[in-house]
Protein backbone atom coordinates (compact mmCIF):
# COMPACT_ATOMS: atom_id res chain seq x y z
CA UNK A 1 0.00 0.00 0.00
CA UNK A 2 2.76 2.44 0.99
CA UNK A 3 4.25 1.95 -2.31
CA UNK A 4 1.47 2.68 -4.29
CA UNK A 5 -0.48 5.35 -2.68
CA UNK A 6 3.04 7.24 -1.68
CA UNK A 7 6.23 6.07 -2.99
CA UNK A 8 5.41 5.45 -6.31
CA UNK A 9 3.24 8.29 -7.64
CA UNK A 10 4.77 10.83 -9.04
CA UNK A 11 2.41 12.47 -10.92
CA UNK A 12 -1.25 12.43 -10.21
CA UNK A 13 -1.69 10.35 -13.95
CA UNK A 14 0.77 7.77 -12.23
CA UNK A 15 -1.82 7.24 -9.71
CA UNK A 16 -4.88 7.45 -12.00
CA UNK A 17 -3.33 5.78 -15.27
CA UNK A 18 -2.56 7.31 -18.79
CA UNK A 19 -5.16 9.02 -20.45
CA UNK A 20 -7.87 6.69 -22.83
CA UNK A 21 -9.51 8.68 -25.36
CA UNK A 22 -12.10 7.35 -27.76
CA UNK A 23 -10.58 6.45 -30.67
CA UNK A 24 -7.34 5.38 -29.19
CA UNK A 25 -6.29 1.74 -29.28
CA UNK A 26 -6.92 -0.24 -25.98
CA UNK A 27 -4.44 0.64 -23.89
CA UNK A 28 -1.95 -1.80 -22.50
CA UNK A 29 -2.12 -3.19 -18.78
CA UNK A 30 1.28 -1.22 -17.96
CA UNK A 31 -0.74 1.91 -18.24
CA UNK A 32 -3.28 1.72 -15.23
CA UNK A 33 -2.72 3.47 -12.37
CA UNK A 34 -0.46 2.31 -9.39
CA UNK A 35 -3.76 1.24 -7.29
CA UNK A 36 -5.09 -0.32 -10.26
CA UNK A 37 -2.35 -2.46 -11.52
CA UNK A 38 -1.51 -3.00 -7.95
CA UNK A 39 -4.14 -4.05 -4.46
CA UNK A 40 -7.24 -3.36 -7.40
CA UNK A 41 -6.02 -6.33 -9.31
CA UNK A 42 -4.73 -8.32 -6.70
CA UNK A 43 -8.07 -8.55 -5.16
CA UNK A 44 -9.84 -9.74 -8.18
CA UNK A 45 -7.58 -12.54 -8.71
CA UNK A 46 -7.68 -13.43 -4.64
CA UNK A 47 -11.22 -13.24 -4.96
CA UNK A 48 -11.60 -14.84 -7.84
CA UNK A 49 -12.45 -18.91 -8.26
CA UNK A 50 -9.23 -20.42 -9.92
CA UNK A 51 -11.76 -24.06 -10.37
CA UNK A 52 -13.23 -22.00 -12.59
CA UNK A 53 -11.57 -21.55 -16.23
CA UNK A 54 -11.28 -17.86 -16.55
CA UNK A 55 -10.72 -17.70 -12.63
CA UNK A 56 -14.53 -16.40 -12.47
CA UNK A 57 -16.56 -14.46 -11.61
CA UNK A 58 -13.74 -11.84 -9.34
CA UNK A 59 -10.68 -12.83 -11.42
CA UNK A 60 -12.13 -12.15 -15.30
CA UNK A 61 -13.17 -8.97 -16.30
CA UNK A 62 -16.58 -10.19 -18.02
CA UNK A 63 -17.79 -11.47 -14.90
CA UNK A 64 -16.58 -9.40 -11.61
CA UNK A 65 -19.47 -7.68 -11.28
CA UNK A 66 -21.56 -10.91 -10.69
CA UNK A 67 -20.31 -11.19 -7.27
CA UNK A 68 -21.56 -9.02 -4.96
CA UNK A 69 -17.80 -8.67 -3.14
CA UNK A 70 -17.10 -6.73 -6.37
CA UNK A 71 -18.56 -3.03 -5.34
CA UNK A 72 -17.35 -3.62 -1.65
CA UNK A 73 -13.94 -3.70 -3.80
CA UNK A 74 -14.78 -0.63 -5.85
CA UNK A 75 -16.34 1.34 -3.16
CA UNK A 76 -12.57 0.55 -1.48
CA UNK A 77 -11.09 1.50 -4.43
CA UNK A 78 -13.00 4.62 -4.48
CA UNK A 79 -12.17 5.39 -0.88
CA UNK A 80 -7.92 4.50 -0.94
CA UNK A 81 -9.00 7.60 -4.08
CA UNK A 82 -9.99 10.26 -1.62
CA UNK A 83 -7.19 8.48 0.77
CA UNK A 84 -4.80 9.41 -1.80
CA UNK A 85 -6.09 12.98 -2.31
CA UNK A 86 -4.99 13.95 1.03
CA UNK A 87 -1.68 12.13 1.27
CA UNK A 88 1.17 15.17 1.26
CA UNK A 89 2.80 15.22 -1.78
CA UNK A 90 4.89 17.52 -4.09
CA UNK A 91 2.90 17.30 -7.24
CA UNK A 92 -0.82 18.07 -8.02
CA UNK A 93 -3.13 15.94 -6.99
CA UNK A 94 -6.25 16.96 -9.62
CA UNK A 95 -6.33 16.68 -13.26
CA UNK A 96 -7.39 19.11 -15.30
CA UNK A 97 -7.62 17.56 -18.71
CA UNK A 98 -11.29 18.22 -19.99
CA UNK A 99 -11.08 14.89 -21.64
CA UNK A 100 -11.55 13.64 -18.10
CA UNK A 101 -13.50 16.23 -16.20
CA UNK A 102 -16.27 15.80 -18.82
CA UNK A 103 -15.73 11.86 -18.94
CA UNK A 104 -19.26 10.11 -19.84
CA UNK A 105 -19.58 6.21 -19.15
CA UNK A 106 -21.80 3.74 -20.86
CA UNK A 107 -23.76 1.32 -18.62
CA UNK A 108 -26.79 -1.22 -18.95
CA UNK A 109 -29.80 -0.49 -16.93
CA UNK A 110 -32.32 -2.69 -15.46
CA UNK A 111 -34.24 -2.80 -18.83
CA UNK A 112 -30.86 -4.02 -20.92
CA UNK A 113 -30.56 -0.12 -22.54
CA UNK A 114 -27.72 1.11 -23.05
CA UNK A 115 -27.25 4.60 -21.29
CA UNK A 116 -24.70 7.11 -21.37
CA UNK A 117 -23.58 9.06 -17.65
CA UNK A 118 -21.76 11.71 -17.38
CA UNK A 119 -20.91 12.76 -13.75
CA UNK A 120 -21.64 17.04 -13.49
CA UNK A 121 -19.64 18.18 -11.26
CA UNK A 122 -21.00 21.71 -9.44
CA UNK A 123 -21.01 24.51 -9.42
CA UNK A 124 -21.31 24.53 -12.95
CA UNK A 125 -21.23 27.10 -15.64
CA UNK A 126 -23.87 27.82 -17.59
CA UNK A 127 -21.87 28.81 -20.40
CA UNK A 128 -22.78 25.29 -22.02
CA UNK A 129 -26.22 23.04 -21.86
CA UNK A 130 -26.28 21.10 -18.20
CA UNK A 131 -27.73 17.58 -18.07
CA UNK A 132 -28.04 16.00 -15.39
CA UNK A 133 -29.32 12.63 -14.09
CA UNK A 134 -31.52 13.48 -10.94
CA UNK A 135 -32.59 11.04 -8.51
CA UNK A 136 -35.94 11.20 -7.13
CA UNK A 137 -37.11 10.82 -3.47
CA UNK A 138 -40.16 8.84 -4.51
CA UNK A 139 -41.20 6.78 -7.24
CA UNK A 140 -43.52 7.85 -10.58
CA UNK A 141 -45.77 10.47 -10.12
CA UNK A 142 -44.83 11.51 -6.42
CA UNK A 143 -45.48 15.28 -4.81
CA UNK A 144 -42.03 16.76 -6.05
CA UNK A 145 -39.81 19.93 -6.33
CA UNK A 146 -36.72 20.67 -8.57
CA UNK A 147 -34.40 22.77 -6.93
CA UNK A 148 -31.83 24.57 -8.90
CA UNK A 149 -29.41 25.31 -6.37
CA UNK A 150 -27.15 28.40 -5.84
CA UNK A 151 -27.59 29.82 -8.80
CA UNK A 152 -25.36 32.78 -9.41
CA UNK A 153 -25.49 35.83 -12.30
CA UNK A 154 -23.96 38.97 -13.36
CA UNK A 155 -26.61 41.15 -12.60
CA UNK A 156 -25.39 43.25 -14.80
CA UNK A 157 -26.56 41.16 -17.62
CA UNK A 158 -29.25 40.43 -19.55
CA UNK A 159 -29.61 36.36 -18.07
CA UNK A 160 -32.30 33.59 -19.36
CA UNK A 161 -32.21 29.72 -19.71
CA UNK A 162 -35.13 27.01 -19.85
CA UNK A 163 -35.32 24.00 -17.75
CA UNK A 164 -36.22 20.56 -19.25
CA UNK A 165 -37.29 17.24 -17.92
CA UNK A 166 -37.58 14.06 -19.45
CA UNK A 167 -38.22 10.72 -17.84
CA UNK A 168 -35.84 9.24 -20.63
CA UNK A 169 -31.81 8.94 -20.08
CA UNK A 170 -31.34 7.19 -23.35
CA UNK A 171 -32.09 10.58 -25.49
CA UNK A 172 -28.31 12.22 -25.57
CA UNK A 173 -29.81 15.01 -27.21
CA UNK A 174 -30.61 18.29 -25.13
CA UNK A 175 -34.43 18.36 -24.26
CA UNK A 176 -35.37 15.82 -27.22
CA UNK A 177 -39.20 14.88 -26.14
CA UNK A 178 -38.55 16.56 -22.70
CA UNK A 179 -41.31 19.00 -21.33
CA UNK A 180 -40.56 22.35 -20.49
CA UNK A 181 -40.44 23.12 -16.48
CA UNK A 182 -39.50 26.12 -16.33
CA UNK A 183 -37.52 29.44 -17.86
CA UNK A 184 -35.05 31.71 -15.74
CA UNK A 185 -35.10 35.45 -17.18
CA UNK A 186 -33.50 38.37 -15.27
CA UNK A 187 -33.46 41.83 -16.43
CA UNK A 188 -30.30 43.73 -16.06
CA UNK A 189 -29.58 46.41 -13.36
CA UNK A 190 -27.38 49.33 -14.54
CA UNK A 191 -24.37 48.38 -12.08
CA UNK A 192 -23.20 45.08 -11.07
CA UNK A 193 -23.63 44.08 -7.43
CA UNK A 194 -22.45 41.47 -5.26
CA UNK A 195 -23.75 38.24 -6.44
CA UNK A 196 -26.01 36.25 -3.95
CA UNK A 197 -26.52 32.63 -4.69
CA UNK A 198 -30.26 31.90 -4.76
CA UNK A 199 -32.46 28.57 -5.50
CA UNK A 200 -34.92 28.31 -8.43
CA UNK A 201 -37.93 25.64 -7.39
CA UNK A 202 -40.23 24.24 -9.42
CA UNK A 203 -43.44 22.04 -8.47
CA UNK A 204 -43.04 18.66 -10.98
CA UNK A 205 -46.08 17.18 -9.65
CA UNK A 206 -48.35 18.47 -12.98
CA UNK A 207 -45.54 17.56 -15.32
CA UNK A 208 -44.65 14.30 -14.24
CA UNK A 209 -48.37 14.11 -16.00
CA UNK A 210 -47.33 15.20 -19.50
CA UNK A 211 -44.00 13.25 -19.61
CA UNK A 212 -46.02 10.03 -18.44
CA UNK A 213 -43.46 9.35 -15.46
CA UNK A 214 -44.37 5.33 -14.97
CA UNK A 215 -44.84 4.48 -11.57
CA UNK A 216 -41.35 2.79 -11.07
CA UNK A 217 -39.11 5.86 -12.42
CA UNK A 218 -36.69 7.06 -9.59
CA UNK A 219 -34.54 9.26 -12.19
CA UNK A 220 -35.70 12.11 -13.90
CA UNK A 221 -33.48 14.17 -16.95
CA UNK A 222 -32.91 17.23 -16.13
CA UNK A 223 -31.44 19.94 -18.66
CA UNK A 224 -30.96 23.30 -18.48
CA UNK A 225 -30.52 25.51 -21.65
CA UNK A 226 -28.34 28.93 -22.09
CA UNK A 227 -30.41 31.36 -24.00
CA UNK A 228 -29.02 34.73 -22.99
CA UNK A 229 -25.30 35.06 -21.39
CA UNK A 230 -25.12 31.51 -20.18
CA UNK A 231 -21.81 32.11 -19.63
CA UNK A 232 -22.64 35.11 -16.41
CA UNK A 233 -24.47 32.14 -14.47
CA UNK A 234 -22.73 29.69 -12.12
CA UNK A 235 -25.28 26.53 -11.41
CA UNK A 236 -24.35 25.33 -7.29
CA UNK A 237 -26.56 21.88 -7.82
CA UNK A 238 -29.60 20.30 -8.98
CA UNK A 239 -31.82 17.87 -6.94
CA UNK A 240 -35.26 16.96 -6.31
CA UNK A 241 -37.10 17.33 -2.44
CA UNK A 242 -40.20 16.10 -1.56
CA UNK A 243 -43.03 18.99 -1.84
CA UNK A 244 -44.36 20.05 1.37
CA UNK A 245 -47.37 22.03 0.51
CA UNK A 246 -47.61 25.68 1.85
CA UNK A 247 -49.37 26.08 5.27
CU1 LIG B 1 -12.09 -3.96 -10.59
Amino acid sequence: MQQEMMVQPDSALAFMGQPYRAGDPPPGGASGGTSKRGSHAGIHVWTGNPDNPLNENMGNFYSAARDPIFYCHHTNVDRMWTVWEDLPADYPKTIDDPDFLDAAFMFYDEKKNLVRTAAQAFPASLAETIRVVVPKPAKGKADEVLLIQGIVTDNSKLISFDIYVNDDENSTDEAVSAERAGSFTQVPHRSRSAETPSDLRIILTELYKNINIADDDDIIVVTIVPRSNGDAVTIGGVKIETRVPAA
